[in-house]
Parts: structure tokens; sequence; C-alpha cells
């Protein structure tokens, strides 16, 4: 199919050219595929998107890659250099993110009707730039004519309480693999004023709702000016989707009573909650009865919680709403009410608090009729510790839905090599069904099939040491291990362990040990703008990069490298080329986790502890192919509940701990750092460390000594690679929007 326009394309002269003769016979391609309908339809509302580059994800599904990446090759070109041309949008933050992008492409696949519903952030969230070993945030732009944006005609009016906009809908298309096509919807005003930013800052005026609304992903969130913009996005998102639900409902012939026979709603983290009295005051506004109206939303909409911390956990003081978006102001408090005629005043269940704080998962909770959690243990946490007096009241609202990721990007696009040797192996029915990896097990003993999977790795290092280079001119030793942390930063995440190894291993070398191979190890994070601590820890890895790297008694054995500005696309290079992939979460604290998966599926192993999915996938592939150390997730619930965790008790009762974190304010860290910077670390570190890094940090480094150990045993290594792969088909995001479907959204 499109063998001639294909050709025609490629003839062209220069990379743009081709770039955008492809980006428009794909958007024809996927237009012809045609729209998945149904009566009922998902609408998955996000404040995030992380879609990535769409070229080659969208010629793959649409089963054009090969005939392209054969013209190409045809005339000298890559694929690899025409995906250079597209901008990635920065539509969020993470894994929350990513998970949206992921599902609306399991969703399209499996031929489900679901959109997605978000904002379209003219600068996106921040680009990450090193400046002097810091972390410095500049302006993504990602919109211009490359861009897979189409506008239409759809808007809407949204009422705040200090100004009235009118929205412009537009949208992206999501083609299913060998299916038809959904939507990504997002939502922006043509007022918005780019020229408003700072130079090549993020900083710029937050009081002009007219000229911010839609600017950035999260403005920084550190002040009340910030934290109201983030309600005026809400509400923006969430009131445009539920004039649309309505919309498109009553044009299929709803008369609204029966509105959850066509809509469904997945509220993706507590940010869109405001769609839910939003849903009840437009009902109402059409005649219905308010009792009525509430029921109607209920049974429409379902909850994911994607997140135990405290601090992450949405709540606005009232006066903030009241000035944002007066007019749900008296239904969130009737919505209130009617919890406490219900369930008395009790304080764990309550809407609004003590404080006059709005508790958003609450109103989630108490209005919609599925909450779930992302991975086993998490949802575990939830309905035992976290949300148990929720769960007591509602014990079958209660479910878990284990968290995949889309094959098509995470095997088929960025690793075309192992995606077509399974194929040779086992046939292509793995595409769709995912379970069938298993029947590579087949091949444990087979020494051709796991030399070829070792080849394929080699190769991929290869490929990312190309990347890496051009991108910020390091040079990596592609026969060393690759030890790759790549995620948000976050304490929790605990980066700083990890760190604490690299000083380990540097002070080891210095002291004549010399290891058996060279290892590499690769951070990428971004850390919040106004995450003080967590910028400290990258200007730690990065001045201990710039020290190993200058110093010729330690360089030929290690390497620390911090990617600039992580990404989708470094994602879709370093994880195919990772061997040992760090899932180190202090246990009961990551809610998933979803690189792990992605790891997995490359052939990498995991170092981490039994946390989030973590669990789930030492599960599959048993003790012997996953590497597990630390305290378990009910210990550490307990040093919480009994606050009897001290790092410094660690700190001066282990002086090889001691010596490890000492070095982040030893004469060589100050030479090339910040002092400032380093010694409020420490400080942190030795004093408070909320996220326990030195409970774990000695079992860390002998689990990861005795993973080092274990690739010299090269046929073992190999083993575990292929056990890996085999064993990644349950993470498969089309099993769990199967799931999704099966319990909560009967499409
Ligand atoms: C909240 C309040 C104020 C400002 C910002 C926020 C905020 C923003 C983003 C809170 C949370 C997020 C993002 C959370 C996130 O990415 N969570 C991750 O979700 C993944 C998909 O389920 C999981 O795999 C990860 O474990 C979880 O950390």
């Amino acid at each position: 199919m499109y063998e001639n326009e294909i050709k025609e394309i490629v003839s062209k002269s220069d990379v743009v050219e081709i770039y955008k003769g492809l980006l428009n016979l794909t958007k024809k391609a996927s237009d012809e595929k045609g729209r998945i309908e149904g009566k009922k339809k998902l609408y998955y509302i996000s404040a995030e998107f992380l879609i990535g580059k769409l070229l080659s994800n969208n010629l793959i599904n649409l089963g054009l890659y090969d005939s392209v990446d054969k013209a190409l090759k045809e005339k000298g070109l890559s694929m690899a250099q025409i995906e250079e041309v597209e901008n990635e949008p920065s539509l969020g933050n993470g894994g929350l993110g990513r998970l949206a992008a992921c599902f609306l492409d399991s969703i399209a696949t499996l031929g489900l009707p679901g959109d997605g519903i978000g904002l379209n952030y003219h600068l996106g969230l921040f680009k990450q730039v090193f400046d002097n070993n810091l972390q410095k945030e500049t302006p993504n732009p990602w919109i211009d004519d490359k861009s897979w944006l189409r506008k239409t005609n759809r808007s809407y009016e949204v009422r705040f309480g200090t100004a009235t906009v009118k929205s412009k809908m537009y949208e992206i298309d999501v083609t299913g693999y060998d299916n038809k096509t959904n939507t990504l919807k997002l939502f922006d005003i043509d007022s918005v004023d780019e020229s408003i930013v700072n130079g090549d800052s993020i900083w710029f005026d937050k009081t002009n709702i007219k000229k911010n609304l839609t600017l950035f992903l999260y403005p920084d969130d550190s002040d009340d000016q910030g934290r109201m913009l983030r309600i005026y996005q809400q509400y923006f998102m969430v009131s445009n989707a539920a004039q649309l639900i309505i919309d498109e409902a009553c044009e299929k012939g709803s008369n609204l009573h029966d509105l959850y026979d066509y809509a469904v709603v997945q509220i993706n983290d507590t940010h869109p909650t405001m769609v839910i009295p939003e849903l009840i005051r437009l009902l109402t506004n059409k005649g219905i009865e308010m009792d009525e109206a509430i029921d109607i939303v209920s049974k429409m909409c379902a909850y994911t919680n994607h997140t135990i911390l405290a601090e992450a956990l949405e709540k606005w003081p009232m006066w903030y709403m009241d000035r944002v978006v007066p007019c749900l102001m008296p239904i969130i408090r009737m919505l209130d009410v009617k919890v406490k005629e219900h369930f008395g005043d009790n304080d764990s269940l309550k809407i609004i608090d003590k404080y006059n704080n709005i508790h958003m998962a609450y109103i989630d909770i108490h209005y919609s009729y599925s909450v779930n959690g992302v991975a086993a243990l998490h949802t575990d946490i939830l309905k035992n510790s976290e949300l148990k007096a929720f769960a007591d009241i509602y014990p079958n609202k209660f479910n878990n839905k284990t968290n995949g990721i889309t094959f098509r990007r995470w095997l088929l696009h960025c690793n075309h090599e192992l995606s077509a040797f399974i194929e040779e192996k086992i046939g292509d029915g793995f595409k769709k069904d995912a379970d069938e990896l298993k029947k590579l097990e087949n091949f444990m003993d087979d020494k051709e099939v796991l030399n070829t999977i070792a080849d394929i790795k080699h190769k991929h290092k290869e490929i990312f040491a190309e990347f890496l280079e051009s991108r910020q001119g390091i040079k990596v030793n592609t026969d060393s291990i690759f030890d790759v942390q790549v995620k948000r930063l976050h304490e929790y995440k605990r980066q700083q362990m990890n760190a604490l190894y690299a000083i380990n291993k540097y002070l080891d070398i210095k002291a004549g040990n010399k290891p058996a191979r060279p290892l590499t190890m690769i951070f990428g994070a971004k850390a919040a703008p106004a995450y003080t601590i967590a910028k400290d820890i990258i200007h730690m890895i990065i001045c201990l990069s710039k020290i190993v790297e200058s110093d010729p008694e330690v360089n030929p054995y290690l390497k620390i490298v911090m990617l600039e500005n992580y990404n989708v696309t470094y994602a879709e290079k370093v994880i195919p080329a990772a061997d040992i992939s760090e899932q180190i979460s202090l246990a009961s604290k990551e809610a998933s986790g979803t690189s792990n998966m992605k790891f997995m599926l490359n052939g990498a192993v995991t170092l981490g502890t039994e946390d989030g999915a973590n669990v789930e996938i030492h599960q599959f592939v048993g003790d012997d192919n996953i590497f597990i150390f630390g305290e378990s997730s009910d210990d550490v619930i307990e040093h919480y509940a009994k606050s009897d965790y001290s790092s410094e008790a660690i700190y001066d009762a282990d002086p090889e701990i001691a010596k490890l974190v000492d070095f982040i304010i030893s004469k060589e860290m100050f030479a090339v750092g910040n002092k400032k910077s380093l010694i409020r670390l420490y400080m942190e570190i030795v004093t408070k460390d909320w996220f326990m890094t030195l409970l774990d940090t000695k079992s860390y480094i002998e689990e990861k000594e005795k993973m080092l150990a274990a690739y010299e045993d090269r046929e073992r290594w190999e083993k575990m690679m292929l056990k890996n792969i085999a064993n990644a088909g349950f993470f498969s995001s089309d099993r769990t929007i199967a799931q999704y479907n099966e319990d909560i959204w009967h499409l």
C-alpha cells in the first residue's frame, strides 16, 4: 500500500521535506483506516500525555514502516535521520504521562472506542540543560509545521471566577496497531502569548490567565499563584471534557438520564477530579434533579491512584477554589455534606477538612464507581493502610490494574533487531498476544540464541554510544557494563543511593581494587524546579562524573554519565542498551514503575527492592533472574509508624557508610562543585534521610557486586536476559487495557 507515494516522498532532496511528506502520508493513512466507533465511549482524562515522537510509531501501527525503511535505505538514508527532524512534545513529567500514552496505543489497538482528553501546553514541561554542573530549566517549544496537531472547529466557553475564556480543540490521531484510529484531544485558547516568558527561563507572569493558561505543564507550584494556575488549568481541562462528553452523547441519542450508557470517564490521578462536580453542574443546568445527576455521574466515573506519597495527594485551600471556580463550590460543599450525612463527622472520610482544605482524591473515591491502584503491592497498601477507611466502606470499589507498556514502542520500534529475531524464532504472534513471548523459554539452552541476544545488546550499546556522543559529546566504552537509572528525580527513588555506590566504587578503585570489567553508570533525571534537594542530587552526580573523568587511575574502569534532558527519545535509545535496570525505590513508595518493564522486555536484569511492579517481575522471572535487596515494605511502613528510623544512628555506627557520605563534602567534591549545595545534601542525608537511603545502602552495594560478578558468567547472564524477555508478556499494556475494559469500562 502507498508504495508509489512513499517512493515519491523519499525521492525529495532534504530530510525535512521527506519528514513532512511522511507526516502527511501517515495522517492520510490513519484517516483512511477510519475511526473506532461504538455507542459507549471511554474518555481518558489526563493532565499529561507523554506521547514521544510519533512518526515511526504510527508507521509501525499502520503497517507502513518496512516499506518506508526500505525506500529510505535504497536512497542511502535511515529512519533515524528522519526521526531527528521531529520535535518531541514534552506533555508529561514521567510515569503517569507515559502510561497515558501507552494506554491510548493499546486502547486503539484493541479496537476500543476511547479518546484521550488533555491540554495543549505550548512550551511543555521544561527542557533541562546543565549549566555549571547544575540543572537549569528552559522552555521546550514543540508546536510548528512539523507537529501532528490538527486544529478543529470545536470550541467551548469556560467560566472562571475572574474571567471567561473560549477554548479551541486540537486533535492528534492515535493509530491502533493493525486497527482503526482514536484521537487525543488537546484543549487550548487562542490568546496564549509565548512572548510573556522571560528569555530562555521558565519564568513568566502567573496572573494573566488569558496569556498563560496553556503555556507550560505544571507551572512551578512553590507559590500561591503557581498553585492557583494549576487549578485554572485543571478546571479548563475538565470543563471542556464535560461539555464534549455531553455533546457527543447527545449527538448519539442520549437523553442525559442515560449518559452512563454513552460515556465512561477514567480520571488519571486526582488532576481531573473536578470533572465530577462539573458534570453534575452541567446536568442540573439541563434540568436533571441533583440526586439523579450525582447518581449518573457516579456511575460513569472511575479513578486511578498513582501515588501513596502524602505530599503528592492534591488538596487545595477552599479560598483558591472560591476564587478560581466559584460555580463548582456549591456542588463540592453539597457533596461534602452528603458524605457527612452518610458517614458522620469522620475526619478520614471528609472531602472538606477542618482547615478548609478540599481533598481531591476523596471526591473521586466517594463519587466514582471504581478506584484502582497500579500494581498489586500498591493496591494492597491503598486498601490496607493509606485508604483503609474508604476500603472499609466501599470494599467493592477497590481493584488492581497492574500497569503495562506498549510493546509497539518499547520493543518493535526501539529494538527492531530484537523484535525481528524473536519473530524469526517464535513467529509474529507475540505482536498481538504478548504472552507468546513465553515460547522463548524453549531456547534457554540454545547457545546460538543466547549469543545472538547478547550481540543485539552490544549493537544497541553502540547505537546509544553514537547518540550520546552526538548529543552531549561524551564517549562511552561499549564493552563496559551499562548500569542505568533513568526516571524523575525524587528522594524516594533514591538516585542518591546509587551515587553513594559510585563513590564506593571510586574509592575502591583508588585503593587498588581494579574491577574485572569497566562499569558505565548512566543516570537520567529531571528535578522539579522548586525541589532543592533533588537538584542537589543532580549536582552531586555531575560532580562525581567530573571527578571520575579527570582521574586517570579511575577512568579506565568507571564512567558516570548524566543524560541531559532525559525524555522519551532518550529512553528509546538507552533502554535497549542497558544491562542493569536500577529500580531501587524505598519499598512501599513506588506505586508501580514502568521503566522496570521496558528494561525487562529489552533484556536488562533488574536490581531492585520489593516495591511496585518489581514484586510482580520477581514472581514472573523467579529468584535466579533478578537481584533483590533491602528492607521490606511492611518493615518500612512500620518504621514510619513508629518513627524509629535514624540515619544519624547508622552514620555514627558504621564508618564504612560514613566514609561514603563524607565524600559528598570532600575537598575533591568542593573543587568541582557548589559548596552550599553539597553541604545541604550531606546534612539532609545525615540528619533527615526521610526515604531511608542509609538503611539499604549496605545491602544495595553487596547485591550490586554480586550482579557484576554474575555478568562475568556470560552464559548465566545471557540466560537471565532471555528469561526476562520471555516473561515480559504480562506487562504489555494490551493486557492492562483488556482488564480495565473487562472490569471497569465494559465497552
Ligand atoms: C500534585 C500536586 C501538585 C503539583 C503536582 C502534582 C503531581 C504531578 C505529577 C503529582 C503527581 C504527578 C505524577 C505522578 C506520577 O508520575 N506517578 C507515577 O505513575 C506511574 C504510572 O502509574 C507509576 O508507575 C509510578 O510508580 C508513579 O510514581
